[in-house]
């Protein structure tokens, strides 16, 4: 690859020739010219800039000068790679009809550094990396008169793009055509000794940000290298290593998690994500939900989700106006104005996406003293620790079903239980009553943490429904599904 770099300050840019870009240019793998624009000076005083037309502080780079210098500098790089087999072409050997356009026109590039730029990314870099030439027109003062870009951008043969590094301002672009060429050159055939090193590297293919890397001594200032490191278990290193890239990213750049492709996630993945907030919905890229307290303005929406929901947990041979009976019974609006306004009876708890949709909920009610028992006899008995609080309902968007959100819930209702006082004491178990149809529900709780301890009556509408009755010991410790959960983050209430 050919790279020609313009500045006036070309001591500027010694720094390419040491380390591996050093090293491609003695090896002949890359052509990198830096050149003084001063040379394309006439005056005495070997002026490059004047004053800005319309005022204003600084100066203005002269596009003349720039001129002069670009036309030479693409006239030399505009000669086509030599063919690398000259066919033998006689009476016994015709010239194929497309001999004459068999060699393409060479890609030139030329970048203007700017903070007005488009940013510079690694997709870029491996872009720029398949192009013939590179010009790199580094301004200084304000700028380079913008018709250089202009006319250079109404040429055919010549690309142009100005790039800017990031959200803040460099005295001019050298920095930035030392970055550029050394995000390109690491990338051109040869120049990496181990190739390998550029598959799971930040901003690679994983859309991920690399794990953290560690070498000998194993103990240093009294810290110590992670244990499965040394484990020889390439598997669990592995798996190690892309938990660790999955959490660093989602705490340092939630946009590239926002970004990543869900066919690239694995059940893994979606626990190490969930554990740090962000869910995968069905046919869709991950996204962050947050579980809080329910608030009073949530009423009309949590009514709205719980209308929702409610009636795809209800097994299939239930009549519709039962379904409707309950909802208006238990899940209007109103109810939910209640629930929210009595914080010692109920707890309410809210998956809210970034977007401010409510996903899901928890509607949990708790026992005024420690012996009151649940409210139905036959639940009574087989629900026999106290305080028991009742999961009443855990409800998630369809879409989130199967993401994690239901278990961050419940992790968080268990959490915020624990810490609720009744008569001087924490409740000791959450039970549940969840249709004997509905097995996808059971699996979760079961995951969950609750265990069957037998069956109830539940009516919904006029139909009258076996449920099963499941119990959660809240006193046994953590329930491990998800590790590290979004606890509830304390709202008004
Ligand atoms: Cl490419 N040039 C200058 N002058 N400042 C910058 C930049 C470039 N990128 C960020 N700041």
């Amino acid at each position: 690859m050919r790279i020609d770099v313009l500045t006036i300050f070309p001591a500027y840019l010694d720094a390419l020739d040491l380390s591996l870009v050093g090293k491609a240019r003695r090896d002949g793998l890359l052509d990198l010219r830096v050149h003084d624009l001063r040379a394309w000076t006439t005056d005495r005083h070997r002026t490059v800039d004047d004053t800005p037309f319309g005022g204003g502080a600084g100066m203005v780079m002269r596009p003349d000068i720039w001129g002069k210098a670009l036309d030479d500098v693409l006239a030399t790089g505009s000669v086509p790679a030599p063919a690398t087999e000259t066919p033998a072409v006689g009476l016994d050997h015709p010239a194929p009809a497309a001999a004459v356009t068999l060699t393409p026109a060479p890609r030139q590039v030329l970048l203007v550094p700017t903070p007005s730029g488009e940013r510079f990314t690694q997709a870029m870099a491996e872009d720029l990396a398949r192009a013939d030439q590179l010009v790199l027109a580094c301004g200084r003062y304000e700028g380079i008169d913008a018709r250089v870009a202009e006319h250079y951008g109404a040429s055919s043969s010549v690309e142009v793009r100005e790039v800017s590094l990031g959200d803040y301002v460099l005295n001019g672009g050298e920095v930035a055509a030392l970055v550029i060429v050394e995000a390109v050159a690491r990338l051109l055939p040869g120049v990496l000794g181990n190739p390998d090193s550029l598959v799971e590297e930040s901003h690679g293919a994983a859309g991920l940000l690399e794990y953290p890397v560690y070498t000998k001594p194993p103990v240093w200032a009294g810290l110590e290298v992670p244990e499965v490191l040394t484990s020889g278990h390439h598997g669990k290193v592995a798996r190690w290593r892309r938990d660790q890239a999955l959490v660093g990213t989602a705490r340092r750049r939630p946009d590239m998690v926002a970004a990543l492709d869900p066919h690239q996630l694995d059940r893994a993945d979606r626990v190490v994500l969930a554990g740090q907030g962000w869910f995968v919905p069905a046919g869709g890229r991950p996204a962050r939900v947050t579980v809080r307290h329910g608030r009073a303005e949530d009423a009309a929406a949590l009514a709205e989700l719980a209308a929702f929901t409610f009636p795809l947990a209800c097994p299939p041979h239930m009549a519709v106006q039962d379904i409707q009976a309950f909802i208006s019974e238990h899940l209007t609006s109103a109810h939910f104005d209640a629930y929210l306004a009595d914080a010692a009876r109920y707890q309410v708890l809210t998956a809210e996406s970034a977007d401010g949709v409510l996903v899901g909920y928890t509607l949990t009610v708790l026992p005024l003293s420690a012996d009151e028992p649940p409210y139905a006899d036959d639940v009574a008995a087989l629900v026999t620790a106290r305080p028991a609080a009742e999961l009443s309902k855990v409800y998630v968007l369809p879409d989130y079903q199967g993401s994690g959100v239901a278990g961050v819930l419940l992790e968080a209702t268990a959490a915020d239980l624990a810490v609720r006082v009744v008569d001087g004491v924490a409740p000791a178990a959450l039970w549940l009553g969840t249709n004997k149809a509905n097995r996808r529900a059971q699996r979760s709780y079961q995951r969950a943490g609750f265990t069957v301890v037998g069956t109830r009556r539940f009516r919904v509408g006029d139909s009258l429904e076996e449920d099963l009755v499941m119990v959660r010991d809240l006193r046994a410790g953590e329930a491990a599904e998800v590790g590290e959960t979004t606890g509830p983050t304390s709202g008004t209430r």
